[in-house]
């Protein structure tokens, strides 16, 4: 569940229009095991709201944060720059740059803060989730189990032929 209740990992992005982006990174940590907390934060519509959750999230059992932001996303830069915990950043399609623009700007950290980059939309947000689980797998054998039970059947359904 991504509803916060136990969460280790949370799930930020700028819009609740980005859930639909966003959402494979929740499912991912659900197949493993994982609880997360899906917010809607954004760095320059709610910089309070942003601060306020970064700040009480380790506190708060947080261990990773994914962040999902279209546009000159800074939602992933301004979260690492607020904690260092790992922080996984997500470039959204959301612009008539189809999400170049959200790439460069989360990928192109000046040295000093990282931010760990994946690819654009869904597919990043997947492997973000994923990626988040395997972080946590390191000290966790319950999560490590999940992780390696995903990847098998993956592997098991992948066909001998294309037909
Ligand atoms: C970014 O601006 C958000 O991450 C979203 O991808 C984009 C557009 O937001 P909306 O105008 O759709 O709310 O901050």
């Amino acid at each position: 569940m991504a509803d916060g209740d136990g969460a280790r990992v949370a799930i930020l992005m700028g819009s609740a229009n980005d859930w639909e982006q966003m959402k494979p990174a929740a499912d991912a940590l659900d197949a493993l095991g994982v609880v997360s907390d899906a917010r809607v934060i954004s760095a320059h519509r709610t910089p309070d709201r942003h601060e306020k959750y970064v700040k009480g999230a380790e506190a708060a059992g947080i261990e990773v944060f994914i962040c999902g932001a279209g546009f000159a996303a800074h939602l992933a830069g301004v979260t690492a720059a607020l904690t260092p915990l790992p922080v996984l950043g997500v470039p959204l399609d959301s612009s008539a740059l189809d999400g170049i623009d959200a790439l460069l700007a989360t990928v192109q950290m000046p040295g000093g803060i990282p931010v760990a980059t994946f690819g654009i939309g869904k597919a990043g947000a997947k492997n973000a989730g994923l990626f988040a689980g395997a972080i946590l797998a390191g000290r966790d054998r319950d999560v490590r189990k999940k992780l390696d039970e995903y990847r098998a059947a993956q592997t098991a359904a992948v066909p001998e032929r294309p037909f």
